[in-house]
């Protein structure tokens, strides 16, 4: 097993994947900045190190610092969490080269999934269902384009090979915007990602988000841990997640979990992943994959059992999954609301001090959160300041652990979004399930 890891990472997820490590008897170093020293994991950990001021460039995102902080206390891998340097392939790469162990795929492979398009390829190659469209960047054939898009059928999107996650996009409702609306794209994209590739696809327009959460160990050898739904985003940032993904046709889910398996197979894909997916009309359509671990893994951590920031620790570690494919069983139902630091109606961050922090309880009931009575949120980072997940043999149960949950959890002295997810978990529609992306906005705005 790896000796030590150095936690590239901040927050609720620095604390996450310090309890694994400690688990697995791994000793830890925490990175911080000048703002962060107070953390929690930067107390719980063996050693520390004071990586730079409190502008995230100039502290977690300093390759450099943290490469010198991992030579400086001798430690043998970095785990990346997520957000900051996690899916960033040249980070991976100087790590290996230092002859460390990234915590992560190989930066091929994050370089490979970094770029939409040549993601879109590889899974279309392995039989995973994508969006119609160009099955490659635009070129300067404008009739190309044109006749392209007829043929698809409007609206269709044109998307950045190098955004994600809802950066560089525009969707075009009528053929005579589209060469505008591409090339306006593109330039746009070469300013923010220095790429101008763009591609096409078809609009979507009432899909949800479902994504489905794989875990390879680089030798061949990949499975899969069901799915999640997180449909409910404000500006695409998510606000409540759950797994399993309601009312999805088992054969619909079972055969595009096979396509998923089969592309991680064919790239010898390491570490924990998640394949995106709209879905619409019981169907299922690739758009974009992640190569870390993500915000929401701990729903499926509860249906499935499976420790995934553990398996990460491991798979690094060079040794083969805990578990097989036919061990895994989803079971009961999970929900995750993320707590943030913000104005509950303008959505503004909210730092400042916390007075007062108590943690809900009981059976299925599980907080992801660095907070403690007396801590100081700075305002230099994401607002997320706790995980409430709950666990219930079925759906309607799970939920009434969490609107209890909701109900005991305080959080005193700065303004935070339990307000909002307290209504939310008793919104007759999302208690149907199934709600599409557009719903948290709609209701916002009504
Ligand atoms: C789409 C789409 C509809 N059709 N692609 C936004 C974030 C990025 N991951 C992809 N996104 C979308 N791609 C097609 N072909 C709608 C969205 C989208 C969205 C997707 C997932 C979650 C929230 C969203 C909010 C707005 C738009």
């Amino acid at each position: 097993m790896l000796e030590k890891v150095l936690i590239a990472n901040r927050g609720e997820i620095a604390l996450r994947v310090l309890r694994a490590c400690k688990e697995l008897h791994i000793k830890t170093v925490a990175v911080h900045s000048v703002a962060d020293k107070d953390l929690m994991h930067v107390r719980l950990s063996d050693e520390s190190v004071c990586i730079g001021p409190p502008s995230p460039t100039e502290s977690y995102l300093d390759i450099a610092s943290i490469i010198s902080a991992m030579e400086v206390t001798g430690s043998n891998a970095v785990h990346p969490g997520y957000g900051f340097l996690s899916e960033n392939a040249d980070f991976a790469e100087q790590v290996e080269n230092s002859g460390f162990t990234f915590i992560g795929p190989q930066s091929e492979t994050i370089r490979l999934m970094g770029d939409k398009v040549s993601a879109i390829e590889v899974m279309r190659k392995a039989g995973v269902p994508t969006v119609p469209g160009s099955n490659g960047p635009l070129d300067e054939n404008d009739d190309r384009t044109l006749s392209l898009a007829a043929e698809i059928g409007f609206p269709v999107i044109i998307k950045a090979a190098a955004g994600g996650g809802g950066r560089g996009m525009r969707v075009v409702h009528d053929p005579t915007e589209l060469l505008k609306a591409a090339k306006v794209t593109s330039t746009e994209a070469q300013s923010f990602f220095g790429s101008g590739i763009v591609y096409l696809e078809k609009f979507l327009e009432n899909p949800r988000h479902v994504e489905i959460q794989i875990i390879g160990d680089g030798a061949g050898n990949a499975i899969y841990l069901g799915d999640r739904d997180c449909s409910l985003q404000r500006r695409h940032q998510k606000v409540l997640e759950e797994a399993p993904a309601p009312g999805i046709p088992d054969a619909v889910r079972n055969e595009v979990a096979a396509t998923c398996i089969q592309a991680c197979r064919n790239m010898n894909y390491r570490g924990a992943g998640t394949l995106e997916f709209l879905y619409q009309d019981e169907r299922f359509y690739f758009i974009e994959m992640n190569t870390r671990v993500q915000v929401e893994h701990p729903v499926t951590e509860m249906v499935t059992g499976v420790d995934i920031v553990k398996e990460q620790l491991r798979i690094a570690s060079g040794k083969p999954l805990s578990i097989t494919q036919d061990q895994i069983k989803i079971q009961g139902h999970a929900f995750e609301c993320r707590i943030n630091a913000e104005d509950p109606t303008s959505f503004l961050p909210s730092p400042g001090k916390v007075k007062l922090y108590h943690a809900p309880g009981g059976p299925g009931v599980r907080v992801d959160s660095h907070l403690y009575s007396g801590y100081s949120v700075p305002p230099y980072y994401d607002s997320l300041i706790a995980k409430l997940i709950s666990y219930g043999n079925d759906r309607e149960q799970a939920l009434t652990k969490m609107q209890i949950a909701l109900d005991e959890l305080l959080i005193d002295g700065i303004k935070s979004n339990i307000p909002l997810q307290r209504d939310l978990v008793r919104d007759p529609e999302f208690q149907k399930g199934g709600i599409n992306i557009h719903y948290l906005e709609e209701k916002l705005n009504s």
